[in-house]
């Protein structure tokens, strides 16, 4: 009984104080028009630009596996202070001027109200939409963190096996189903030639090509690559722009770009998963909200602010 009343006590009264109180609807009272003024920057945005999908979906990721979801990926750097944009992973971040945009429309409507990393998870949201993805309610309410930390950057890479890669992951409470899942964001978007480039010829001191490759995809990859300034590849040769399973499909062809996508088809654990998902569609639809809102709710304990411009703390 005892211990039952102490754990009580300590999730009633520790838990509120360390994490934002997350819900559906967090700004209808204070800024009704929020959701509906982030949703037209970006679908004017798509319009023009359909590789934004990607970018916001690499970017509410890379921000919320680092510290939590903060909008901490967008502070910039100053000449005393380098954040996180200036770590490795970062370099290829890109759809910053959407949240900006975003921002100052916000701030006009009503300022000092909306947090840079709820732009980022309920723009992320809507150009998964636009794209042919699910749709889904999320809960908002996040603060903006007040540190943004190169050192903290400590994301999975490119040629991680699915163990090293679930390590990552699992110290964020997400499971191998989730992390099957949210790598089938690599639906969209492109890759760097530099990020899967050993796997076209003397993969591991083989001489060869990593064999887990369609040697036609090896062939068309290293023509991509043969152009200058580290060119770069779609991650689902299929259908590129759009958010489906062919991800998975492309898989299961041998058609996977990065190696870490490829191992989700060839290792044990993961393969049974891929092949659910590119024989459902709608299961991986609604896997992926699923997956997107348990990524979406990750916090790092500390309170914050409401930033006035993203890219810098108040
Ligand atoms: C093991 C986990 C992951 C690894 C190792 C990984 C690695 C990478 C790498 C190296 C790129 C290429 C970047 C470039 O060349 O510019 C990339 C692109 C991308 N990643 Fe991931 N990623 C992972 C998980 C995720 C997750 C969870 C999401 C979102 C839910 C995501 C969404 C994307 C998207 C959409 C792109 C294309 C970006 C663009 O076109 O600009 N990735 N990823
Ligand atoms: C490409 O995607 C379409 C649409 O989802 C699918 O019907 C087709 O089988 C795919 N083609 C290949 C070669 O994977
Ligand atoms: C957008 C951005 O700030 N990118 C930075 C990523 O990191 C490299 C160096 O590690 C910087 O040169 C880029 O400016």
């Amino acid at each position: 009984m005892m211990r039952i009343e102490t754990s009580f006590l300590a999730f009633f009264f520790l838990l509120p104080l360390a994490v934002a109180d997350l819900r559906v609807g967090f700004y209808s009272a204070t800024c009704p028009k929020a959701e509906q003024i982030i949703q037209q920057v970006v679908q004017k945005k798509f319009s023009s630009d359909r590789s934004i999908t990607a970018a916001l979906l690499r970017m509410h990721f890379h921000d919320c596996f680092v510290r939590g979801c903060d909008a901490s990926i967008l502070i910039d750097s100053t000449k005393k202070k380098a954040s996180e944009k200036t770590a490795g992973p970062n370099l290829t971040v890109r759809g910053f001027e959407v949240i900006d945009e975003a921002k100052k429309a916000l701030e006009a409507a009503c300022p000092s109200t909306v947090s840079c990393a709820d732009i980022i998870t309920l723009a992320t949201r809507d150009s998964v939409v636009l794209a042919g993805g699910p749709s889904y309610n999320s809960p908002t309410g996040r603060r903006d963190g007040l540190v943004s930390n190169p050192n903290d950057v400590n994301l999975p890479g490119p040629s991680f096996s699915v163990s090293q890669a679930l390590q990552s992951f699992t110290a964020k409470g997400m499971t191998l189903n989730d992390m099957v899942t949210l790598l089938g964001a690599h639906t969209v978007g492109v890759a760097h030639c530099s990020f899967f480039e050993d796997r076209l010829s003397n993969f591991h001191g083989t001489g060869s090509p990593d064999p887990s490759m369609d040697p036609a995809l090896v062939t068309k990859l290293i023509k991509i690559c043969g152009g200058p300034n580290d060119p770069t590849a779609f991650l689902d040769q299929n259908t590129s722009f759009a958010f489906d399973n062919q991800f998975y499909n492309q898989v299961n062809l041998k058609r996977g770009v990065m190696q870490i996508d490829q191992e989700l088809g060839v290792d044990k654990s993961t393969a049974g998963i891929v092949s659910g998902f590119a024989s459902n569609g709608g299961r991986f639809s609604q896997s992926f909200a699923t997956a997107m809102l348990k990524m979406g709710s990750l916090q790092d304990g500390n309170a914050g602010e409401i930033r006035k411009n993203c890219r810098a703390f108040n």
